[in-house]
């Protein structure tokens, strides 16, 4: 087997010990890597029905054949593990050293189980491990954690770890890397941290085990250099991330009020321009030439990085239009370890659950002292509310009751990414059908349909499109993985990765065999939902209620009087399903499972649920 290691290490945390484990090439094939290889490897070792915060659950790190080999942003990785605030799969996706250390150390792909005694990190050379101490540092922030793991370990190694939201478990905890990226949205740093399991750093010494290393290494770099000069061209980097803010805003998709609203005189003041013009630095990840990361200062000083999902719902979505007091909230999330996309909604949430009177409370929208303190108690769980914050919008929304789900901004448990689908119908399908919940980086269909179709059509075409994006964003660039803004940014064409993984693996692979494997994992992931929720049904693809209140209507701009229509967005996802193979609940039927080679996942799944 060229191009894979073809080795996972499996590392057991309760009773300290670790094995190098092969496996075969049917495997790698079949699941490529990242999110792939996470997927198969839970659905195969967990149990249904564990507690997520248990030492039941395992944490799956996974790389894939041309991860960490120089190309097109390659410094990337997948981390993934039931997901504590969905009760599914799970993952997220960050430019880490990682990505390089582990591959070279000899794997590509670490399942991390059981739960360590007393705080701990894992500390890995090659094929050796150590479990060490993380005693001096469990309570500290992930700044401090980084310092702290460099400082022993040298700058030079791949640092994973999480903060103090993670070792208390806020439901959308992440892993931080890199002391500028964050990834693991569904509360990947919630599992590491119910595992005692402050940290992992990785160092590694191998070759890659490419099938054609001159010729990788040749097409590799001379792309990463074009990518680079592209970005230049273009200009992207200048506003990076943020530079969709203001074209959101102008076609009445920002996050504002909790989503109430689709637009703000003020938006100006949060976007790209000004986020260049106040840059202090700029950051990266590994093997990329197109780096995105933006820093400013904080109103306290920090240096704070920030991206458009940010600023949108920290920002706009709670009506703080003040850059350096929304890049200070970004930093506390950043610091603790929290997600900020559902750091955004659920403070937003919880101050409109008190503007209803659903519940009583003294946060105001725009108040951004008040949102730091509330950030600072959700990721200690301090008191009621801090834990009631901490459970994220939808356990709010049960607790809080009084129809208060229908503006809790959630699928699946997840919290929404930053645009407005107020009357977007593709993206809310996007949203809807997302089997992580509600993430962006599934299916991002909201340009195509703004600038290529009718914003008002729910025809099959608007389905068909959800359904290609996926396959390459939530399929592809996350089982390669590699970082999708080359794509999706720069037009770097989509034809250029089969090139850099058959020269990594030796196969011959074209796009048709990616697109199997991206319908095999969408199947396997709502196998894996129907495994844990036997009652499932289609209302777990709806997206939140607010869109589709005529009473939430905006009331001048673009889109006034519009909302999105119920029965039409349900014939889209019947069209959706339809073109899926999935029945009407929104789950692979048998001859669909059968034809993506997942006969013997649907044959056990039958034990406890019936396919169509
Ligand atoms: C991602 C999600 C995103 S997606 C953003 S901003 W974005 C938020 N970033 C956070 C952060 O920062 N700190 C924090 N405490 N919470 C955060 N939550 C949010 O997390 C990220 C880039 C970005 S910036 C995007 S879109 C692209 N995402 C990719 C992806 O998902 N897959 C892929 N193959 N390539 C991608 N490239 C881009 O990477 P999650 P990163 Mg992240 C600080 O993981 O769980 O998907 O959450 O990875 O290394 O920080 O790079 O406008
Ligand atoms: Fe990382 Fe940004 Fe480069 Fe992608 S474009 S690899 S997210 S720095």
């Amino acid at each position: 087997m060229k191009g894979w290691t073809g080795n996972i290490m499996r590392i057991n945390l309760s009773d300290k010990t670790y094995k190098k484990e092969p496996y075969s090439e049917e495997f790698a094939q079949k699941w490529v890597g990242g999110r792939g290889f996470a997927l198969k490897i839970l659905w195969d070792e967990l149990k249904p029905g564990i507690d997520p915060l248990g030492p039941e659950n395992k944490l799956i790190v996974a790389l894939g054949p041309i991860a960490g080999a120089p190309a097109p942003n390659t410094g990337k990785c997948v981390v993934a593990a039931k997901s504590p605030i969905t009760g599914g799969y799970g993952d997220g996706n960050l430019g880490t050293r990682v990505s390089i250390e582990l591959r070279k150390a000899g794997y590509d792909a670490m399942i991390i189980e059981g739960q360590a005694e007393k705080p701990t990190y894992i500390s890995m050379q090659d094929d050796q491990i150590e479990f060490l101490s993380a005693e001096e540092i469990w309570g500290k922030g992930t700044y401090a954690t980084n310092d702290w793991i460099y400082k022993k370990h040298g700058k030079s190694a791949g640092v994973l770890n999480i903060g103090q939201g993670g070792e208390n478990m806020v439901l959308y905890a992440m892993i931080r890397s890199l002391e500028g990226r964050a990834g693991g949205r569904p509360g990947m740093g919630a599992v590491m941290g119910s595992k005692n399991l402050k940290a992992i750093v990785v160092k590694g010494t191998k070759d890659y085990p490419l099938a054609d290393p001159a010729e990788y290494k040749r097409i590799g770099t001379q792309d990463l250099k074009k990518v680079g000069e592209i970005d230049k061209k273009t200009g992207w980097s200048i506003q990076s991330t943020n530079g969709v803010l203001a074209w959101c805003n102008e076609v009445a998709a920002l996050p504002v009020h909790n989503f109430r609203k689709t637009h703000h005189p003020d938006a100006w003041k949060v976007d790209g321009v000004r986020l260049n013009e106040a840059r202090v630095a700029t950051y990266g990840c590994p093997n990329c030439t197109m780096r995105c990361g933006i820093t400013i200062h904080d109103a306290e000083g920090h240096e704070s990085e920030l991206d458009y999902e940010n600023i949108g719902l920290l920002g706009p979505n709670l009506d703080i239009f003040d850059f350096p007091q929304v890049a200070s909230l970004n930093w506390l999330c950043d610091e603790y370890g929290i997600d900020t996309m559902s750091a955004g909604c659920v403070l937003s949430f919880y101050a409109d659950a008190i503007e209803q009177g659903a519940i009583d409370g003294d946060f105001k929208f725009g108040d951004a002292e008040k949102a730091k303190e509330l950030l600072t108690m959700t990721a200690h769980r301090t008191g009621t509310l801090g834990n009631l914050l901490a459970d994220g919008s939808r356990k709010m929304a049960q607790k809080i009751g009084k129809n208060s789900i229908a503006y809790a901004m959630q699928v699946k448990g997840l919290e929404v990414a930053a645009y407005n689908c107020k009357f977007i119908p593709g993206m809310a399908l996007a949203f809807g059908t997302a089997p992580i919940g509600a993430h962006h980086k599934e299916s991002w269909i909201i340009t195509y349909e703004l600038r290529e179709t009718k914003r008002e059509s729910y025809g099959p075409e608007k389905a068909q499109k959800v359904i290609d994006l996926q396959r390459i964003r939530g399929g592809l660039f996350e089982y390669l993985p590699a970082c999708r803004f080359p794509w999706i940014e720069l037009g770097w064409g989509i034809e250029n990765y089969p090139i850099y993984f058959n020269k990594a693996t030796g196969l011959n692979w074209s796009l048709d065999d990616f697109w199997k494997v991206s319908d095999r994992v969408y199947a396997l992931m709502k196998l894996f939902w129907a495994r844990e929720f036997p009652d499932c049904q289609r209302s777990d693809d709806y997206p939140p209620a607010v869109w589709f209140d005529p009473a939430n209507a905006d009331t001048e701009g673009p889109i006034a009087g519009k909302v999105l229509e119920w029965d039409k967005y349900n014939q889209l996802l019947d069209h959706f399903y339809n073109i899926r193979g999935w029945d009407d609940r929104g789950i692979p039927t048998l001859k669909t499972a059968q034809a993506l080679d997942l006969s013997s996942e649907a044959a056990e799944l039958m034990k406890t649920f019936k396919l169509k």
